[in-house]
């Protein structure tokens, strides 16, 4: 029986982390992690590693083959601020990344995907405070216009092919250990570098500006929970809602001064203010609290405590 995982986009911020506990979970050997580049050492030594373009069917089709992959993660995918930058190019990466492994799956090569959504998928005219799983959306950005598609086309697979594709609207993800790229969320990461460095930031975001948020642990988790989850408990084929925290700037700012009390935040809000303000502040997440008992575990503080503790030593703090 096939039994191999491939992760597309390994060295991103997720994939990095999610290629760690998916080799910790299932051995080494049958995790092969691929990105356009080459990763770390510690990604390039720990297991296989394939270079692979996700917008090219037939490369990731080869390795399919080569190493008898079931599963695959595709985190492959622009990010909202970038992809405001760079419209058409967003849109083919995400899209056609997307078409690839799910058409693998309708023609029987692969047996489960793993795909991300994101919070992105609401609009300016969705509930903005709880936001439930089914609503209004209309988003605003190209990423989260990407997203919102390839919901619909995730759903329209498992309906009309018994496509196996399970899928998390990720909030905006907090993690120590690989720089996040062109995301809205990013400021609640750089903020702790900033922190460390210069013990002041300023922040891209105005004051006020509450999104939801999530440990980097929490949301490693919940994947991998998803996934192992039984088909039965998956009522969901678009994405689920997932939350775990909320917080505005001043927020994260002060659970900062707890441990650094001279750090201070300034404000100089540019066009990731816009995007932020089209998208939810809190999410109501109860369907994956029931289906597959979704539980976070990290809190601001707790969340805090860790970030200062593993950047530390690169700023020497
Ligand atoms: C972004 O800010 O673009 C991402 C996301 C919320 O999907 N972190």
């Amino acid at each position: 029986m096939k039994s191999r995982i491939l992760i597309l986009g390994a060295c991103g911020q997720i994939g990095t982390e999610l290629t760690t506990a998916l080799r910790q979970k299932y051995g080494n050997h049958k995790v092969i992690a691929s990105d356009i580049r080459e990763g770390d050492d510690e990604m390039m030594e720990n297991g296989p590693f394939e270079i692979i373009d996700a917008t090219n069917y037939e490369s990731i089709e080869n390795i399919v083959i080569q190493y008898e992959i079931s599963e695959v993660y595709l985190m492959a995918a622009m990010l909202s601020a970038t992809a405001e930058k760079f419209p058409a190019k967003a849109w083919q990466l995400n899209m056609s990344s997307l078409f690839n492994v799910l058409n693998l799956a309708k023609e029987k090569k692969i047996e489960k995907i793993f795909w991300p959504s994101s919070i992105a998928v609401f609009g300016p005219s969705t509930p903005k405070v709880n936001t439930p799983q089914r609503t209004v959306m209309e988003p605003s950005t190209v990423y989260g216009i990407s997203k919102q598609a390839g919901e619909r086309w995730c759903e329209y697979y498992f309906n009309k092919y018994g496509v196996d594709v399970r899928s998390i609207r990720y909030p905006g993800i907090i993690s120590w250990q690989t720089l996040p790229g062109g995301g809205t969320t990013d400021y609640a990461i750089d903020i702790y570098h900033k922190a460390l460095k210069h013990n002041k930031y300023i922040c891209f975001l105005k004051s006020g500006t509450t999104l939801p948020m999530i440990y980097m642990d929490d949301a490693i988790r919940a994947t991998l929970d998803l996934m192992s989850a039984s088909s039965e408990k998956i009522k969901i084929r678009s994405s689920y809602n997932l939350a775990a925290i909320s917080f505005e700037p001043e927020e994260i700012t002060a659970s900062i001064q707890k441990q650094l009390p001279d750090f201070k935040i300034e404000y100089e809000p540019d066009f990731r203010q816009n995007i932020a303000d089209s998208w939810p502040q809190s999410i109501d997440d109860t369907n994956a609290r029931v289906d597959w008992e979704w539980k976070h575990s990290y809190d601001l503080d707790a969340i805090t405590e860790d970030m200062l503790k593993n950047l530390g030593p690169k700023y020497n703090s």
